[in-house]
């Protein structure tokens, strides 16, 4: 049997650096082309050294054959790790009794520094210009002599703002290091081992420090949420081949000067002045004696913590698919593509000549830039060439949403390479694929995912393009599972989750912003505006909904136990706020942006209520916490019985008779066997009567299919889906949507643009429609009893309007892939993969099962599913399905 140990992780990562758990898990990954692969036992090695590893032997940690089929999240149980260290590892599996050891690869992963007393570098700034409204970036500084040959060279680095950092010229740093936190609380570090990039001798370490999150303009709320201006914070360990060892930190001998960046800032984009810029600053030599010294931030009270969200970077370039000439004499490229980070261009021209390039997401009627959903941003960057030459310019430290880019000011006549689309946003491998028979279906897959690639940086923002980019909590929690089939968001959501906590009020209320960035204090201001609430319904919710899909998805029992008493104080700070169980309708945002439906606030607010103690419930019982689980059990009884009384008549009719009352009763399991029969013909009814039409806002969107898949109507669920008329995901399509919109009445035919006050083509809530698509289309489904896809639950749902499906998820155990056809006759061919050390439980709809290894089916639903236990590898099934006629539409299913 040929079985290959692949993909060894630390912390999820592929050898990371710099990292602060003490006590790391070890991930891996077995592949093999035989069936039924699983891991029997294994054995790990820990050493400090490579040298030892190679030699078998384990210092650190020798874990001893282990009779066990865990693959994820071993947690590391040796020897104290230390600080600013080396280890290596590899680990031994042994699949099937008979068979031979297979050692991995050798792997590495590196800690940062793990005390308070381990940090001794100083927070370094620059006094802001008091005559200038808007700050330079400010450049830094500093030639390190290397005593002798470099061994190993490791450099943590952070900001009260975001930093680019080089050494002896080249940069070191990803973008927007080192993300968004609450900088009250907490600062994440970046490590970068820069042993190659160092020599014995002169070296030099430049950085350039941008405003940010911390001091630069944050959403519509402010400027200088948490500072006044940026300072850098950095610490170089240097370890010679003599064995010696030195430390360089930041400090006040460090040199600083402004530049060619003379401005910069998220939302107010950037001037850059290339006459301005300083040849060589970043190099060894260069004379800096006209630069000043820096300035010293006292201290931070915060938390150092090595960083945990993935990096940002740019993952790939777009091509502009048109350009043309406006009359003013300006040019406007279509990128094609709705698309977040900034273009790069390509001039040649007089010094002193300024080129603006202004990005926006839509057109007017007039061909002209659509730019009043911008609201106060501006999406504009400013570039005065240096002359003599081509120059090639991008932006630092802002990003924009936009299609539509105006080149103004161009010397010459511009064409199609004159500038290049950069796509930037925290870069999570993508883990899933979908592709369907049918190509507006791929075309929404394909706007589900940019919205995602779009608005998942260093936080899930709602939008990339106004002055807003919050990470609005009630968004994330809605799309979050949706997110999770789309890209690797393991710690992206865990990072994410820790903001949640950081923001986490006294009260126990989480947030509907995390970062909190101000948003409590400026919703005093809005609360008397009855718009908004401290706690509200769906929003706060994210805190108990998030770690419980990360669970869920990558079996991650950590982020259960460590955020497990933050959830607790939510759930308990919901009963002190509910009247006998039943949420009150004060102020919040409801189904926020249905369409031609009002969900009564406290309906809606009571069902996630019952939602988030539901999941309590799951959460305790994991960590076998055995008496909250019943506490928090009773509490669900007790909220859907008060759901019950309050709120549903004896036709099964729910308060406000919206589809979303009657989907969250549905999917949280609010109602009794006969109410849910009753509600999901309500639901039925409501959609037919709109001909067809859905109703949904931000809360129930992502319910919606699912309810109609679990509860008989499939069908109904399909014609959603496909419907093309308003209001619906197929009519943004119709009319040229890249990405998931905002409102489902972002631009209409009757009405044009919608209110310019609120108004994003780059949201990525209703497209949490994904989730759907992955587990219910194609019936990739996570088992929470083995999740992570330990065990899958492969369960298509066909529908003869799509005719074939292609769905793939990479679980941390490897590829598991469902393809499935239906044919002109109803024949239903499907073929699924479970990847090695998995096993799934396989429902193949219709009659007549016949799988092709001749496995054994069990029968339930009358016989119309059956169901076969399959272990790892490639396994194809045919059935006959029913074809039936409703609505004129022939339904094969
Ligand atoms: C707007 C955005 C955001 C939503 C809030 C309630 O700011 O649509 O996505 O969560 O409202």
């Amino acid at each position: 049997m040929s079985v290959v140990v692949t993909d060894c992780r630390t912390e999820y990562l592929t050898e990371p650096l710099g990292l602060d758990v003490l006590q790391p898990r070890l991930f891996w990954k077995i592949a093999s082309d035989e069936r039924h692969v699983h891991q029997s036992a294994y054995r790990i090695l820990v050493s400090a050294s490579r040298d030892s590893l190679s030699r078998d032997v384990g210092e650190m940690w020798d874990s001893g054959r282990l009779e066990s089929d865990q693959s994820t999240h071993i947690t590391y149980e040796g020897t104290a790790l230390a600080s600013d260290t080396d280890y290596f590892w590899k680990v031994c599996v042994w699949t099937g009794k008979d068979s031979s050891p297979v050692w991995s690869e050798p792997q590495r992963w590196s800690m940062g520094i793990l005390s308070r007393t381990g940090w001794k570098a100083q927070w370094i700034g620059r006094k802001a210009d008091p005559g200038l409204e808007k700050q330079p970036a400010p450049l830094f500084r500093k030639e390190i002599h290397a005593a002798a040959d470099v061994k190993r060279a490791m450099v943590y680095v952070t900001a009260l703002g975001i930093y680019q950092l080089r050494v002896n010229g080249e940069i070191v740093s990803h973008l927007f290091a080192p993300g968004w936190t609450d900088y009250n609380k907490r600062v994440q570090v970046q490590a970068f081992d820069v042993t190659s990039k160092l020599h014995q001798g002169s070296n030099a370490i430049g950085a350039i420090l941008g405003e940010g999150w911390y001091s630069g303009t944050v959403g519509f709320l402010h400027d200088k949420v948490y500072g006044e201006r940026p300072f850098l914070f950095l610490q170089l360990s240097v370890e010679y081949t003599d064995g010696t060892k030195e430390l360089f930190v930041t400090d006040g001998s460090w040199k600083t000067a402004d530049g060619p960046i003379r401005y910069s800032d998220f939302i107010k984009g950037e001037l850059y002045d290339a006459t301005a810029e300083r040849t060589e600053w970043d190099e060894a030599g260069y004379d800096d004696a006209d630069w000043q010294l820096p300035d010293i931030r006292p201290g931070y009270n915060g938390l150092l913590t090595a960083a945990i969200e993935p990096p940002i970077r740019i993952t790939r370039t777009l091509k502009p698919i048109s350009v043309r000439k406006t009359e003013t004499g300006t040019y406007i490229y279509d990128m094609g593509q709705n698309m977040v980070g900034w273009t790069e261009l390509t001039v040649a021209g007089e010094r002193g000549t300024k080129v603006t390039l202004s990005h926006a997401e839509m057109l007017n009627p007039d061909g002209t830039l659509y730019l009043e959903n911008l609201r106060e941003a501006v999406q504009q960057d400013h570039y005065i060439l240096n002359g003599g030459g081509e120059e090639r310019y991008e932006p630092h430290f802002t990003f924009h949403g936009f299609r539509y880019v105006e080149l103004i000011g161009y010397p010459g006549e511009p064409d199609l390479d004159t500038i290049i689309g950069k796509v930037v946003h925290s870069d999570t491998a993508v883990a899933g694929s979908l592709t369907t028979s049918d190509p507006m279906v791929n075309k929404l897959y394909s706007n589900i995912t940019w919205g995602q690639r779009g608005n998942f940086l260093s936080v899930p923002t709602d939008c990339p393009q106004r002055d807003e980019r919050l990470g609005w909590t009630g968004d994330a929690q809605i799309f979050a599972r949706a997110a999770t089939y789309n890209m690797d968001v393991s710690r992206f959501f865990e990072k994410f989750i820790g903001d949640m906590i950081d923001a986490q009020q006294p009260s126990g209320a989480f947030t509907d912003v995390a970062p909190d960035a101000g948003w409590i204090r400026h919703k005093m201001w809005n609360t008397r505006l009855n718009w908004s609430a401290p706690d509200n319904a769906g929003w706060g919710d994210a805190g108990v909904i998030i770690p419980w899909t990360v669970y869920l998805m990558y079996g991650d029992r950590r982020i259960l136990e460590t955020h497990y008493d933050a959830m607790v104080r939510w759930i308990e700070y919901l009963i002190s706020m509910s009247d006998h169980f039943v949420r009150p309708a004060y102020a919040n945002y409801g189904d926020w942006l249905s369409i031609d439906a009002d969900t009564p606030k406290d309906v809606l607010a009571t069902a996630y209520f019952a939602y988030s103690a539901k999941v309590m419930g799951l959460i305790s019982e994991t960590l076998g916490k055995t008496d909250d689980k019943r506490r928090f059990d009773q509490c669900f009884a007790d909220i859907s019985a008060a759901f019950r009384q309050a709120f549903v008549d004896e036709q099964g009719r729910i308060h406000g008779e919206t589809q979303t009352v009657y989907v969250l009763a549905l999917q949280f399991g609010l109602l009794t066997p006969e109410q849910q029969l009753q509600a999901a013909a309500h639901l039925a009814e409501d959609i037919r009567a709109r001909g067809n039409r859905l109703s949904t806002g931000f809360l129930g969107v992502g319910y919606l299919l699912p309810a109609l898949t679990d509860h008989g109507h499939l069908d109904l669920a399909y014609t959603l889906l496909l419907q093309e008329e308003f209001p619906s995901w197929m009519y943004s399509i119709k009319h040229g949507a890249t990405t998931i919109w905002e409102r489902w009445d972002g631009w209409t035919e009757h009405n044009g643009f919608q209110t310019p006050s609120m108004n994003s083509f780059n949201h990525y809530s209703l497209g949490s429609v994904g989730e759907w698509m992955f587990r219910y289309m194609a019936g990739l489904e996570a088992d929470p009893e083995k999740p992570g896809f330990k065990h899958a639950v492969i369960q298509p749902h066909p529908d003869g309007r799509v005719t074939s499906v292609q769905a793939s998820y990479d679980s941390l155990y490897g590829r598991h892939e469902v393809r499935w056809e239906v044919t002109e006759s109803g024949g239903f061919l499907l073929q699924v993969t479970v990847p090695a050390n998995t096993t799934a439980t396989v429902h193949v709809p219709g009659r007549n099962v016949v799988s092709e290894a001749s496995l054994t089916p069990s029968y339930t639903s009358g016989r119309r599913t059956a169901s076969f236990q399959v272990g790892s590898g490639t396994w194809a099934f045919t059935s006959q399905l029913a074809r039936e006629q409703r609505d004129g539409i022939v339904i094969i299913g």
